[in-house]
């Protein structure tokens, strides 16, 4: 029997149908910035085996009620934008969509978490009775977390630990950097565009 119970069809549902509006968003977008402001765009709905996990690793057991309504991550969304204003604008319509509620909210871009990861993270009711994680980030954030998820889960890391993660820490403040500059060097053109 799956975790999600019968729910399982209806999670893939609701996924396609916030990636089908995430599209309508970005194509409005297009059409107002004169440029796509989403990098790349990627749904899934947790695997068994990765909800399970997930159950054990938070104390709870493993049932649809702590699937569906004490994890909120079954449906999980990631856009990832070139630019830091696109993924606030994308926030704002998604916390709009009728059939959808801002459950919580998670600004890890202006409050990164101390390992430097950073993101924006929207949880939304959708319909009532589902939740999905909706993860918002810049291309620079993306490329951070990836690499230090890889290495999280590298088994038999050598070297000085302590060191690498001071390392990793001082790329996601330089990148954090990178992406304050470049949304400066957008603002900048479009005033020359006016
Ligand atoms: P997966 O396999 O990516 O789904 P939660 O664990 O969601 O119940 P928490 O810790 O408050 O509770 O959630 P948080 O901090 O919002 O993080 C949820 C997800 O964000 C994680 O999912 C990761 O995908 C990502 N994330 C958070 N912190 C980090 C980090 O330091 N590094 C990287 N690379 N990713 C991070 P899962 O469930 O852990 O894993």
């Amino acid at each position: 029997m799956s975790i999600y119970g019968n729910h399982a069809s209806e999670l893939e549902r609701i996924k396609e149908q916030l990636l089908a509006d995430i599209q309508e968003i970005r194509g409005h977008m297009t059409a107002e910035l004169g440029m796509d402001p989403i990098e790349h765009l990627l749904g899934r709905v947790k695997s068994e085996e990765s909800m399970r996990e997930k159950c054990r690793r938070k104390g709870l057991p493993e049932t649809e009620e702590s699937a569906l309504q004490a994890i909120y991550d079954a449906i999980g969304i990631r856009v990832v934008c070139a630019f830091l204003d696109d993924v606030y604008t994308i926030r704002d319509r998604l916390a709009s969509l009728p059939y959808c509620a801002v459950a919580e909210e998670k600004d890890y871009i202006r409050h990164a978490k101390p390992n430097g990861y950073r993101s924006y993270h929207l949880i939304l009711r959708v319909k009532d009775c589902y939740f999905a994680e909706i993860q918002l980030r810049t291309i620079s954030m993306d490329t951070w977390a990836a690499l230090e998820h890889h290495l999280k889960y590298k088994k038999n890391v050598q070297g000085n630990i302590r060191l690498i993660e001071q390392e990793l820490k001082r790329c996601a403040d330089e990148l954090a950097a990178t992406d304050a500059s470049m949304q400066t060097i957008r603002d900048m053109m479009q005033e020359t565009d006016v």
